[in-house]
This record gives C-alpha cells, sequence and structure tokens, in this order.
C-alpha cells in the first residue's frame, strides 16, 4: 500500500524548573544562591530521508513526545537537557498544523531539518536573581512549556520517470503493471485525461523493497501538441522535472509506423522546450504480444540504433520485459546521481 497522508501527534518537552538552593558552610547558614537553571525539553524535528518513499514509516506509530528537561539543581548545576525527537521522511513531504493550517515544513532536499515543535526552554534557578540589595532571592523560574501540536502531514511525490507517446500507446497499462496505481486503461485515445504517479518498488520483481522510483503517467500526445491540439501539451510541464522519459511506441499498430510515432513526438518535444528534448529518453516498444508484423519491430530496432539506444520490448499483457525494464530504469538513475524525488523541487510544482 501507499500511503501519502498521515496525521501525527507531537509534542516537545517542557523546559525544567530552575532551582532554589544556597549555598551552605559551616559557619555561613546563608551561603548566598547556588540553585542551577532547569534544562531545555527535547524538540521535535522532521528530517528529509531520500531513502524513504513513502510515509509508510508512521502508519502505526502516530505519537511522538519528547523529552522534558530536568531540573535545575544546587551548587550551580544545570539540569539536562531533554532528548530531541527526529522523524525521518521522504523527500517532498509537507506538514501542516491541523489547527491553523499553516505549512510548518516543506521537506524538499536531502538532510534538509525543520523543528516543528520547539522545546520548553529551562527556568532560570536563583543564582540569577541575586542582587546588591537581595542576597538571598528565593525565586527561580519554571520551565516553559514545549509546544505540541497535530501535524498533518502530505507527501508530494515528485516522478522520476514521465512517460510519452500517442494515445493508446499503453503507457496507463505500463503503471498498473509496474506500480500500484490504478490508472484507467480503455482502447480508445485520451483515456488518460491527469497525470498520475505510481512508486515503482523493485521488490514486486524480486529487488530490494528499498529501491524503488516514481513514474508519471501523462495524457497521450498528437501532432501539433506543442500548439495545444489534444490533452497532453499541458501536462508536459510535469515531466519537464523529471530525470528521464520513456517514450513508448506501439508496435502492434497496423497504421502507424514505428518511425512516425516517434517523429512526431519528438518535434513536439522540441517545439515545447528544449530541456524536455534534451533529457535522457528510451524508446520502449509496447504490446509486444499483439505484433502482426515483425518488420515493425526490426524498423524500430534500426530507429534505436540510429539514437544510439537499446531496443527495449514490453508487452503490458504478458508482462514480458518488465521486470528487465523497472530494474534497467533504477539503475541508471543510481548512475545519474540522486533521484528526481529527491531533489529540490516546489511543492507546487510537484502537486500533479
Ligand atoms: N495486446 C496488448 N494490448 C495492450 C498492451 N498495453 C496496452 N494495451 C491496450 O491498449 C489500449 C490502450 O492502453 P492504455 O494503457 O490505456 O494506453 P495509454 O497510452 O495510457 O492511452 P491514453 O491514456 O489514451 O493516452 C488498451 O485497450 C489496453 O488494454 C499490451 O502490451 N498488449
Ligand atoms: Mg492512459
Amino acid at each position: 500500500m501507499f500511503l501519502d497522508q498521515v496525521q501525527l501527534r507531537i509534542a516537545a518537552g517542557h523546559g525544567g524548573s530552575g532551582a532554589m538552593s544556597f549555598r551552605r558552610e559551616k559557619f555561613a547558614p546563608e551561603g548566598g544562591p547556588d540553585g542551577g537553571d532547569g534544562g531545555k525539553g527535547g524538540s521535535v524535528f522532521l528530517r528529509a530521508n531520500g531513502a524513504l518513499n513513502t510515509l509508510n514509516p508512521y502508519r502505526h506509530k502516530r505519537e511522538f513526545a519528547a523529552e522534558r528537561g530536568r531540573q535545575g539543581e544546587g551548587c550551580m548545576r544545570h539540569g539536562k537537557d531533554g532528548l530531541d525527537i527526529v522523524l525521518d521522511v521522504p523527500l517532498g513531504t509537507v506538514a501542516r498544523d491541523t489547527e491553523t493550517g499553516e505549512i510548518l515544513a516543506e521537506l524538499m532536499a536531502e538532510g534538509e531539518v525543520v523543528c516543528v515543535a520547539r522545546g520548553g526552554r529551562g527556568g532560570l534557578g536563583n543564582t540569577n536573581f541575586k542582587s546588591s540589595t537581595n542576597r538571598t532571592p528565593r525565586h527561580h523560574q519554571p520551565g516553559e512549556d514545549g509546544e505540541e501540536r497535530t501535524l498533518d502531514m502530505e507527501l508530494k511525490l515528485i516522478a522520476d520517470v514521465g512517460l510519452l507517446g500517442f494515445p493508446n500507446a499503453g503507457k496507463s497499462t505500463l503503471v498498473s503493471r509496474l506500480s500500484a496505481a490504478r490508472p484507467k486503461i480503455a482502447g480508445y485515445p485520451f483515456t488518460t485525461l491527469e497525470p498520475q504517479l505510481g512508486v515503482v518498488s523493485l521488490d514486486r520483481f524480486g529487488g530490494d523493497l528499498l529501491d524503488s522510483w516514481v513514474i508519471a503517467d501523462i495524457p497521450g500526445l498528437i501532432e501539433g501538441a506543442a500548439e495545444g491540439a489534444g490533452l497532453g501539451i499541458q501536462f508536459l510541464r510535469h515531466v519537464e522535472r523529471t530525470r528521464m522519459l520513456l517514450h513508448l511506441v506501439d508496435l502492434s499498430d497496423p497504421v502507424t509506423e514505428p518511425a512516425e510515432a516517434i517523429r512526431v513526438i519528438e518535434g513536439e518535444l522540441a517545439a515545447f522546450s528544449p530541456v524536455l528534448a534534451a533529457k535522457p529518453r528510451w524508446l520502449v516498444g509496447t504490446k509486444l504480444d499483439a505484433l502482426q508484423d515483425d518488420e515493425r519491430k526490426a524498423a524500430f530496432t534500426t530507429l534505436c540504433a540510429e539514437r544510439g539506444l537499446k531496443p527495449i520490448f514490453i508487452s503490458g499483457v504478458t508482462g514480458e520485459g518488465l521486470k528487465e525494464l523497472a530494474f534497467a530504469v533504477d539503475a541508471a538513475l543510481k548512475a545519474g546521481g540522486p533521484k528526481a524525488s529527491i531533489q529540490a523541487v516546489g511543492a507546487s510544482e510537484a502537486e500533479a
């Protein structure tokens, strides 16, 4: 299951109170104040951790309270500070105060740490209140309360991989076979009307549970899309931030030649954005199970070779090639540095 929202109850520690104490010496019953300050209460922090892709770690434990600060003691001894709590969350996590709706943290960069509940300050011991007119101050402060609040945590995923292709190329089918996402699939063009994300976890294919990447399904593109034809182009913005693209070509299509399917999409990419056109893009031949004409496959292989690419063939129906594709993409993303889902990207852009 892929959890992208969770509510947490968090409490920082109260500060310890300052001590009221006087030095005791044999012949000086009132030896002067020596009450130490109280310790600071522990705070609660969120930390962005690129190894996480979900908020699943918080599925069961949802309440966290940091330690309180200890009381100050005599002999000017400062109370011990309470321990902080650091909660690891995936990149793209947005934390809001449930009551006020205020955004307290948007964690977008690896290792970023934000305090979401501050521990109370320790109270001052009576030593601090000594003056020329008051040599035996009895005043000492209580510790401050730690902050407590309910957090609405939401994960805004950023896709590592964007899908491209004509309508009906099999994009949504691929997403549904690689991830737990269930986009609508149908045998007519423009089935997908909005981008949708799926988390591809390699454990589905016998790999490690922690190895995963995020794929974005978008509506199909058609000729003239860059000028507004069809639906897809307005969504290309969403794949602009991805690390790489998978360009799906339906090899079973009796009408459109692979060369045409590739030419049109490449043209639209170039017309829409140089950023997208320059992005690493792999050609993926789809619907291998329904292939009618072996020449299509050979032509596709040649088109890949012309671009210095290894041809990739898959079938969403038989599952052929899916495991290899999932692992190859994962390896490519790892080789290319941090995944897009752990790059600094504004939350609003990652929204859809
Ligand atoms: N035989 C066969 N059919 C497939 C395969 N993949 C997808 N299809 C069929 O092709 C049609 C379109 O699939 P979708 O996954 O909806 O295609 P899409 O690219 O998301 O289409 P749009 O959202 O309209 O752009 C559906 O009828 C699928 O069942 C495949 O590998 N083999
Ligand atoms: Mg679709």
